[in-house]
C-alpha cells in the first residue's frame, strides 16, 4: 500500500482538502513509488498564511540569538541524520549517494552560519550631523516569505532560503518541487524536532501552476524567494513586481568553463567531468559549455571522450556509479531533443548522445553523458540551457575571443577558466560577466558562506549564501535620537 504523505498547516499535518495526491517516483526505477503527496488546492492556502501571519508574530519577538539556537539544533539534527536523508533524496530525485550527502552537508553548513549569524545582523551607527543626536540604522523581519525550491538540490537549496529567512524572525510557506516532496518533509520535521514554533513553517505540496503562483499572488505574503527556470521566474517576478513584492530568484545557466593551453590538462579534464556530468548535469551551475583553445582541441576531445564514455552510469543509491538518472521523462526527452537540433545545426556526436541499452537501464530516465563537438557561437545547444548531461564544446583562437563567447550568452551564474598564467587569471575574475568566476577549479561547487547568484537572466540582483542573503530577509530601519532637549532642524540648524 502506497503511503499518503501529508502538508503541514496550522502546526499540524494534514491530509490535503481536495483529497488530491501527486505520485512521487524513484527516477531510476519508476516502479519504486516513494510515496503520494498533496496536490493543493489553492483555496487551502488562507489557512496557511493566516497561521504563518500568527507564527510571524511570536516568532520575529524572539531575540535573534535565540532563534539562532533552534537554527544549530537544525543543523546537529541534520548531522545526525545525514545518512539517512542522503538516502531518501537519492531514492526521489537520483543523483548519487556521495553528492545527496554533499547535500546535507551545504545545508549543515547554512544552518550554522545562520545560527552564528542570530548574535550579528549588524546594523550601522553613524554620527549625526546635529549635536546630541544619536543616528542608526538597524534590521527588521518582513513578514511571511513564500519559499519555491527545485529538485536538484531537495534540502541545500531550501536551506538556503529558510534558515535566513527564519534567523531574521520571519514566517515562511514552503513550496517544494512536485519531483522531491519527501525531502521536504523530512526536513519540516527536523526544523519542528529543532524547536522552531510550529506556525512559524507552512509546508503545501503540489504543482508550480497551481499552488506555487497561488503562494506567489498571495497579499498575505510580502516576499518571495524561486530557485527554477528562468520562464517560472519571469512570471513570478511579473506577479511581484505588480504586488510589490521583495523577491530573490536565482535562474537558468549556460556555464562555460575556458581551457588555455598552459593549463594543467589533467586537472582540466577532472574538473570538466565534475562539472558536466556531476548530479547529471542537472545543476543550475552546471558546465555545459567547454571552450578549448585550438591549440589543445583535438587533444582534449579525445581525452575527455574516452573519460566521459567509461563513466558508470546506473541507480545512484549504488556505491560504483558516477552518473544518475534525470529527474523525469520529459527530462530525457529534453536531452534527446538538444542532440538532435545539434546534429541538424552542424555539431557532431563524439560520445553518448542517446539512452543507455540494458535491462538495469529500463525502468529509469537515463541519457548517456554526451559530448558534441563542432558547436558554434550561434548554434542552440551554444546559448540554450539544457539541464543534461550534455556538453558542447566550442574552439577558440585567444583569450579575447574565449571572453567574448562565455560573456555572450543570455545567462550569466558561473565561469571557470584553467590556466597557469596569473595575468589571465586576474583579467578573468574581472572580465567574465557572472556571479562566480573559478580559477583551476570547475564551475560547480560554491560555498554556503560566500554570496551566490548569477547576472543577466540567472538572477535579478539579489545573492543566496554567506552574508548578502540577510540583507534580502530583512527591512533596515533608522532610528534618530534626538538628547538635545530642543528642535534641531536636519540641513538647516547645521552650525559650520
Ligand atoms: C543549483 O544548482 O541550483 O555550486 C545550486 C554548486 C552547488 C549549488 C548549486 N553548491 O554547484
Amino acid at each position: 500500500m502506497t503511503e499518503h504523505f501529508r502538508n503541514f498547516i496550522s502546526g499540524s499535518w494534514i491530509e490535503p482538502a481536495n483529497g488530491q495526491y501527486i505520485e512521487n517516483v524513484n527516477p531510476a526505477r519508476t516502479s519504486d513509488i516513494v510515496g503520494l503527496f498533496p496536490d493543493t488546492d489553492p483555496s487551502e492556502l488562507d489557512v496557511a498564511v493566516e497561521s504563518a501571519q500568527r507564527g510571524f508574530e511570536d516568532w520575529s519577538r524572539v531575540p535573534a540569538p535565540e532563534r539562532g539556537l533552534v537554527l544549530k539544533k537544525a543543523g546537529d539534527l541534520l548531522s545526525e541524520r545525514k545518512e539517512e536523508l542522503a538516502h531518501i533524496m537519492t531514492r526521489e530525485m537520483g543523483k548519487v549517494l556521495d553528492e545527496t550527502r554533499g547535500d546535507v552537508q551545504e545545508a549543515i553548513d547554512t544552518a550554522y552560519y545562520a545560527a552564528v549569524e542570530g548574535r550579528r545582523l549588524f546594523g550601522h551607527t553613524v554620527p549625526s550631523e546635529l549635536r546630541s543626536k544619536w543616528a542608526m540604522s538597524f534590521r527588521r523581519p518582513i513578514g511571511v516569505f513564500g519559499i519555491i525550491t527545485p529538485f536538484n538540490f531537495p534540502v541545500a537549496v531550501p536551506s538556503w532560503k529558510i534558515f535566513p529567512a527564519l534567523l531574521c524572525g520571519n514566517s515562511i510557506i514552503y513550496k517544494p518541487s512536485e519531483d522531491t516532496p519527501s525531502s521536504a518533509n523530512y526536513f519540516v520535521d527536523v526544523l519542528l524536532e529543532a524547536g522552531l514554533p510550529p506556525e512559524c513553517v507552512q509546508l503545501v505540496h503540489g504543482h508550480g501552476e497551481t499552488i506555487g503562483h497561488a503562494i506567489a499572488s498571495h497579499p498575505g505574503v510580502p516576499g518571495l524567494s524561486f530557485t527554477g527556470s528562468t520562464e517560472t521566474g519571469r512570471s513570478i517576478g511579473e506577479i511581484a513586481g505588480r504586488m510589490h513584492k521583495r523577491l530573490s530568484l536565482e535562474m537558468g545557466g549556460k556555464n562555460a568553463q575556458i581551457v588555455m593551453p598552459d593549463a594543467d590538462l589533467e586537472l582540466a579534464l577532472e574538473g570538466v567531468l565534475w562539472g558536466a556530468f556531476g548530479t547529471t548535469g542537472q545543476r543550475c551551475t552546471a558546465t555545459s559549455r567547454l571552450l578549448l583553445h585550438r591549440e589543445i582541441h583535438d587533444e582534449f576531445v579525445e581525452r575527455l571522450v574516452y573519460k566521459a564514455d567509461s563513466l558508470e552510469l546506473g541507480d545512484g543509491q549504488h556505491a560504483q556509479v558516477d552518473v544518475g538518472p534525470l529527474i523525469h521523462e520529459a527530462a530525457r526527452d529534453k536531452c534527446e531533443a538538444y542532440v538532435e537540433i545539434a546534429c541538424a545545426e552542424g555539431a557532431t556526436v563524439k560520445c553518448g548522445g542517446d539512452q543507455p541499452t540494458g535491462k538495469e537501464f529500463g525502468e529509469g530516465w537515463f541519457f548517456k553523458p554526451t559530448v558534441l563537438t563542432g558547436v558554434q557561437r550561434d548554434h542552440r545547444t551554444a546559448r540554450e540551457e539544457i539541464f543534461g548531461p550534455v556538453l558542447s564544446v566550442l574552439k577558440f583562437n585567444d583569450t579575447d575571443e574565449a571572453f567574448e563567447i562565455n560573456n555572450e550568452v543570455l545567462y550569466g551564474l558561473s565561469s571557470s577558466i584553467y590556466t597557469t598564467d596569473v595575468n589571465v587569471s586576474f583579467r578573468a575574475i574581472q572580465e567574465l560577466d557572472n556571479g562566480i568566476t573559478y580559477v583551476n577549479a570547475p564551475t560547480i561547487g560554491a560555498e554556503a558562506h560566500l554570496p551566490f547568484g548569477g547576472v543577466k537572466a540567472t538572477g535579478n540582483g539579489h545573492r543566496e549564501g554567506g552574508w548578502e542573503v540577510y540583507e534580502f530577509y530583512t527591512e533596515t530601519k533608522v532610528a534618530y535620537l534626538d538628547y538635545s532637549g530642543r528642535l534641531q532642524r536636519a540641513q538647516i540648524d547645521v552650525e559650520w
